[in-house]
């Protein structure tokens, strides 16, 4: 396996000197995050990324996300100029040695929290997902304030986008997703690099709107749609443990086996109720996900992809992007590390 690190360019408070200290971290997972959905990515921002990342002797191979504009999940006609550009932004990351695209296919909203600082009993802060909290919203209503919530959308910009999805439940959204595969995955195998979807987080329908991309079934149905190894998973333990029915060690080993995740977000979560949880800390014994036991299946499939430590709580003072800070992920890398190396492995470069 090779470790990454995810980085925010020059926005990120945390240097990339001190990224290049953590032990067996030999890469970052960025992007160009000025650039909106369905824009072309210039060569020299990507360049820009890569000069950084080698400077400290990392690597630049994995990119998170290339998000995919909102006209190419309604199916709408204009869809076929944002998938061009998309194919494009493929081509030219190909030219500087990306190996690996994560991106998601969810309605209007990413990944969905109720709070983003919690405070837990020892003072540390974690992200959590309060299901009640969450039901108490209608975004077609009430001006919405949260969490991670883009906010570049105006109120009315925010009803129109909604309105339109009145009519796309799950089977539109997953062909719309079909299309798009089957113009892009040609690409990628021309070009050499793997996509990657990141599974919808929290793994369930929001505020009506469809998910597709949430448990073994609909995970099938999206390897299926394109047959492809470049057609694959970002196997993210954390979001995809969300939903109690959803075995992740037995997921992960499924998809290791066949060749399908070409990059890992581990990450551990508490289970509460049905639905609700609160990040944690990584080791096994800090929340519901056995990830030792999660490790202990890629290392013997052999999987020699890339994985990162995801989420981290704030500890130790620290401030920044919630869930990207510098300490809890350290810590998370070492912890995957440690446990790959008395599993008898090493770290690639
Ligand atoms: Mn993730």
């Amino acid at each position: 396996m090779k470790i990454t690190f995810r980085h925010y360019n020059e926005s990120d408070p945390i240097p990339l000197s001190y990224v290049s200290q953590i032990p067996a971290v030999s890469g970052i997972v960025s992007a160009v995050y000025d650039v909106r959905p369905g824009g072309v990515w210039s060569r020299e921002s990507i360049a820009k990324i890569k000069e950084n990342a080698n400077r400290h002797n990392l690597s630049f191979e994995v990119v998170e996300s290339v998000p995919v504009h909102e006209d190419i999940k309604l199916g709408k006609k204009s869809r076929i100029g944002y998938i061009d550009a998309y194919c494009e932004n493929v081509r030219r990351l190909a030219e500087y040695g990306i190996k690996v695209i994560c991106y998601n296919f969810m309605p209007v909203f990413d990944w969905l929290r109720s709070d983003l600082s919690y405070e837990n009993p020892d003072g540390s802060r974690s992200l959590i997902y309060k299901q009640e909290q969450i039901d108490r919203l209608d975004p077609s209503k009430t001006k919405l304030s949260l969490p991670g919530w883009d906010e570049s959308y105006t109120d009315d910009g925010l009803k129109a986008l909604l309105s339109e999805y009145e009519n796309v439940g799950h089977k539109e959204l997953f062909e719309n997703l079909s299309y798009f595969l089957r113009a892009v995955i040609p690409v990628c195998e021309d070009v050499g690099i793997k996509m990657a979807i990141h599974p919808d987080d929290p793994p369930r329908d929001v505020f009506g709107l469809p998910r597709i991309i949430k448990d073994e079934q609909t995970l099938d149905a999206m390897l299926s749609a394109y047959n492809s190894e470049c057609n694959g998973i970002t196997l993210c333990t954390g979001s995809l443990g969300a939903d109690r029915k959803n075995d992740v060690p037995y997921l992960t080993e499924k998809y290791c086996r066949m060749n399908r995740t070409p990059f890992i977000h581990v990450r551990n979560i508490r289970l509460e109720n049905e639905c609700d949880f609160y990040e944690t800390a990584h080791p096994t014994e800090c929340g519901s996900l056995d990830i030792r036991r999660i490790m202990k299946i890629l290392y013997d499939n052999g999987y020699d992809g890339y994985i990162r430590p995801d989420h981290g709580r704030m500890i130790w003072g620290e401030t920044g992007k919630p869930g990207y800070g510098l300490y809890d992920r350290a810590l998370g890398a070492m912890y995957l590390y440690g446990l790959w190396q008395g599993f008898g492995g090493f770290a690639k470069t």
